[in-house]
């Protein structure tokens, strides 16, 4: 699988599948999952409440449409959330591995990820791009391309400097 880092918005990208940083109520909120779901549409929440009527599992995955976006997918995952003490690394990790996992089932080729619990959820951010790119190297899969969506430029380079 080839890995790549553009600057710029998740929702923005023409891949097959997109991911949601969201939490485990799966009903929308700000940062990445504000955007999706303003981007994507009504759509997106009302398949989130249809197919996720108890949320998701920190560190799971999980798929519904994407709506009015370019993408056909958007693949949810729940990081861990740090500043509310979740600091168990294997959280994060397993978003990866997971969002690849259904990435799988569904047939997407490419999926673009943000930093998952980089923004509100307080995960150090060199961390969290550690874990990414590890993560995203070591989970055998079929997507053939696994982009990186740095938002804004510091973090671009701090990605593309790891990568
Ligand atoms: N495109 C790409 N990256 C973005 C975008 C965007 N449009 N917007 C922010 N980022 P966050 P989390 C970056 O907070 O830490 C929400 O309320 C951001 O700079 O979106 O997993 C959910 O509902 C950071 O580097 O996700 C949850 O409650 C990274 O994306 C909670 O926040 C992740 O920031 C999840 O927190």
């Amino acid at each position: 699988m080839d890995i790549e880092v553009v600057e710029g918005d998740i929702t923005q990208q023409d891949v097959d599948a997109v991911v949601n940083a969201a939490n485990r109520a799966m009903r929308g909120g700000a940062g990445v999952d504000g955007a999706i779901h303003r981007a994507g549409g009504p759509a997106v929440l009302e398949d989130c409440r249809r197919r996720f009527p108890d949320g998701l599992a920190t560190g799971d995955a999980g798929w519904t449409t994407a709506g009015e976006m370019t993408a056909r997918w958007v693949i949810h995952v729940v990081g861990p959330n740090r500043t509310r003490g979740e600091t168990d690394r294997s959280l994060l990790t397993s978003c990866y591995r997971r969002a690849l996992e259904v990435a799988d089932e569904l047939g997407a080729r490419s999926v673009a990820f943000p930093l998952i619990s980089a923004g509100a959820y307080g995960w150090p951010l060199d961390d969290a791009v550690d874990a990414a790119l590890e993560t995203l190297r070591a989970t055998p899969t079929e997507v053939e391309m696994a982009r990186v969506v740095a938002f804004g430029r510091s973090t671009y380079d701090l990605v593309s400097a790891r990568l």
